[in-house]
């Protein structure tokens, strides 16, 4: 049994009681690092490598403390000890290296894989300063450098170390690992992070700008640097190569150790290229083999059984499509590689729909991915049936039997023990601790759904989240909130698809219907978190939109008692952990057909919100888990909308000028708003949403004002409300991550 208290007292030489909590922090830092650094590698034969460019860890001493069995014996003689765990992991800082859902999801699945005790490692960059750091100034967001390795941190050096070669130079890389201990597992995994030494911080200039020539200097600061221009696209590219080309040589290294001879690599690895951004190790991974005296042939033949890719969009401007000429400037040894591969595939299809290189000369990475890998799938079953019926139909056709759906998961150790441990505890008691390794044993809950003591118990487990929220909130930015409010809350990135601005219009709506007497039942505090890409004009005009709002009307004293809007400051992981267990409203409102699964939802749901949503991504399969009486469906259904697309149907001026509509979107430019606001971006995003809407905002918005009203009445019958509360919690099971990785397992990578 630990003794954190002889422990401490070895490091520091004073006991528990006298220390700080920076002081414990680092000690328990240590303490995490020892204990699973004791734990062996897994070694088996076979092992996968998730290449991703982002891995949206969060902060991971509890997270880690639980994997390894030791929360509850630290929290709890800390606590003997004067001290609180919680405020101790405030000293952590956040990793940045992730952006949205697709690096949670990355982040989620190394947790799983080693959890089910399967041999697999994440493989990426170490971006010193991750994704940007947002701060709100004049209700607008500005980007700033996000600083978050220190001297000590999880990061282990490793003596591993490769060299890189691009067009005019060649680089030689570092590798940073973190451990991954699985949940209660005797054998550990690890996410392996290339960096490059000579990296300086010294190259940016202003906010997130900086030298952007300079790759020895620049290569992994940041994650998505802007690219806006050829410079920019041209890091990009380096970005990835690096990557994969340090995955490529690190599994050729790891399967030759374990006594591959090379024509069997395939027995000893598998990749999975998690969206385009890793598509080059095909090509790299060819060259490498044929370099070692492999024929051509054969090395696709080897890397078309070893590769498989993942869709995670069907937005088509988020999949890497390079000018070759460009590919030529940073990679040429690459060039003749992908032609070969095109060729192949010209000589076979003459449709212009699947090939790799374009008319106009750019490599589609996505077509290579599916031609020579031997599995694709999407991440929601409405997802990979768009992919399989309209975006990816022409390879569909050609290899039906590489398509696979599988619905995207979370785990349960951060999303419900490490940010809910009130909700899990409660949930060990009435149903067991089974559903810890079995998620599906979550089901046991629903003969509690008409439990009055239950509920009066899940009742106070969300007062009590709510105030930890509020004491968050108070903390990092300022505000007051009202606990006693309904917490309404969307927090994912700022994307038009997304549609913040539609939670935005029916703001005004309650604004407007406050104003005009209508005092609702119980107030509402509307929450919105997320970051916008800053080279995304209109998403920061949402921004722009949501804190000024949240200003007039913090700013007028007939409606602020009852309505307040919160736009979170920097949402990050740490975030979403004390605002997901205070939620009572999940909005996931993306227009259907648009998300492709989204993952908030899962953790809203197991955290006992209710969805307010269209039926798009998973949200398809929480409506079917749930049933009709259990979640707040609105909107058009994916169908609907992509036929609207296909006929070019959809006329946003129709809608604005209805009589429930117009004054709504006339608000944005009004006096008001303008007083506290900036007329340009206000005016841009009036005139975006009357003259273009590409995603539709005006088509659903009077069916979401509806539901969205439905939904705070019903929340006044307290007792029917938590009954779909339990119900939501004992479905959530599905969605763990052990789940979707099991499948991953079974039907592509086959380890065991
Ligand atoms: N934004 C999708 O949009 C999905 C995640 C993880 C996304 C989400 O609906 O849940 O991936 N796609 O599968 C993406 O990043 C490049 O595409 C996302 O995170």
């Amino acid at each position: 049994m630990l003794d954190l208290q002889k422990f401490v007292t070895t490091k520091y030489g004073k006991p528990i009681q006298e220390c700080s909590n920076e002081e414990l922090y680092f000690a328990l830092l240590a303490l995490t690092k020892e204990t699973s650094s004791e734990k062996p590698i897994n070694n088996t034969k076979k092992k996968v490598y998730y290449i991703s460019a982002e891995f949206l860890i969060g902060k991971l001493l509890s997270n880690n403390l639980i994997n390894l069995g030791l929360y509850d014996v630290v929290k709890r003689q800390l606590a003997a000890a004067g001290k609180d765990l919680i405020e101790i992991e405030e000293l952590e800082m956040e990793p940045s290296l992730g952006n949205g859902g697709l690096g949670r999801l990355a982040a989620c699945f190394v947790d799983s894989i080693a959890t089910l005790g399967l041999n697999g490692d994440g493989i990426g960059l170490n971006y010193h300063y991750g994704l940007f750091k947002q701060v709100f100034k004049d209700n607008q967001q500005f980007a700033e450098p996000n600083e978050w390795i220190t001297p000590e941190s999880w990061l282990i050096h490793s003596p591993i170390s490769y060299q890189v070669p691009f067009a005019d130079f060649t680089l030689t890389s570092e590798l940073y690992d973190i451990d991954v201990p699985g949940y209660q597992q005797d054998t550990k995994n690890r996410l392996r992070l290339f960096d490059l030494a000579s990296v300086d911080g010294a190259a940016i200039k202003d906010g997130i700008n900086f030298d952007k020539t300079d790759i020895m200097k620049n290569l992994t600061l940041f994650l998505y640097p802007d690219d806006s221009d050829r410079q920019g696209e041209l890091l990009r590219i380096f970005q990835q190569y690096f990557m994969v080309s340090n995955a490529a040589q690190l599994i050729i290294d790891e399967a030759v150790a374990k006594g591959s001879y090379l024509h069997d690599l395939a027995d000893y690895a598998v990749i999975q290229i998690n969206d385009t951004h890793p598509s080059m190790v095909i090509p790299e991974m060819i060259r490498l083999l044929t370099e070692r005296g492999i024929q051509f042939d054969e090395a696709v033949t080897i890397v078309r059984s070893m590769t498989a890719y993942t869709n995670h969009t069907i937005l088509a401007e988020a999949l890497e499509k390079w000018p070759i000429d460009l590919l030529e400037d940073a990679v040429p040894h690459l060039i003749p590689i992908i032609e070969e591969l095109d060729k192949r595939i010209k000589a076979k299809f003459d449709n212009p729909a699947v090939q790799i290189i374009d008319e106009s000369g750019r490599v589609h990475m996505a077509h290579m991915d599916i031609h020579y890998g031997f599995s694709v799938n999407g991440v929601a079953a409405l997802h990979t049936e768009i992919l399989k019926s309209s975006e990816l139909r022409d390879f569909y056709d050609i290899y039906p039997e590489k398509f696979n759906n599988k619905t995207n998961g979370i785990t349960f150790r951060r999303w419900l023990m490490h940010i809910n441990p009130r909700l899990a505890h409660e949930l060990d008691d009435l149903i067991g601790e089974d559903y810890h390794y079995d998620a599906m044993q979550l089901e046991k809950l629903l003969s509690y759904q008409d439990d009055r003591a239950v509920k009066i118990v899940l009742e106070a487990i969300k007062d009590h989240n709510k105030r930890k929220l509020k004491s968050f909130i108070l903390k990092n930015q300022g505000v007051e909130i009202n606990p006693e409010s309904i917490f309404d809350v969307q927090i994912k990135r700022i994307h038009e698809y997304k549609r913040q601005q539609m939670n935005a219009l029916y703001v005004i709506y309650k604004y407007l219907d406050i104003k005009a007497g209508n005092i609702p039942e119980r107030p509402i505090t509307v929450f919105f978190g997320g970051k916008a890409a800053p080279a995304y004009t209109i998403a920061q005009d949402v921004i722009h939109l949501i804190l000024c709002l949240s200003e007039v009307i913090a700013n007028d004293p007939e409606v602020s008692p009852y309505l307040q809007v919160v736009m979170v400051e920097n949402y990050n992981v740490t975030a979403a952990s004390f605002l997901i267990p205070a939620a009572d409203i999940s909005e996931q409102i993306s227009l259907a057909s648009k998300e492709a699964s989204g993952t908030g939802n899962m953790k809203f749901m197991l955290n006992g919100a209710l969805t307010l949503g269209t039926d798009d991504g998973a949200n398809v399969e929480i409506h079917e888990l749930v049933g009709d009486d259990n979640i707040y469906i609105f909107g058009k259904d994916s169908q609907t909308v992509i036929d609207l697309y296909k006929n070019n149907e959809y006329v946003a001026k129709d809608y604005y000028q209805m009589a429930n509509i117009k004054p709504l979107v006339d608000f944005i430019v009004s006096d008001d708003m303008i007083s506290v606001g900036n007329k340009e971006r206000l005016e841009r995003l009036y005139n975006e949403l009357i003259n273009k809407d590409w995603f539709m905002t005006l088509l659903d918005l009077s069916d979401y004002i509806a539901v969205k009203e439905k939904m705070l009445a019903d929340y006044e019958n307290r007792d029917e409300w938590l009954t779909k509360v339990i119900v939501n919690i004992s479905k959530a099971g599905f969605f763990s991550s052990d789940r979707t990785i099991a499948q991953y397992n079974k039907d592509i990578w086959k380890l065991n």
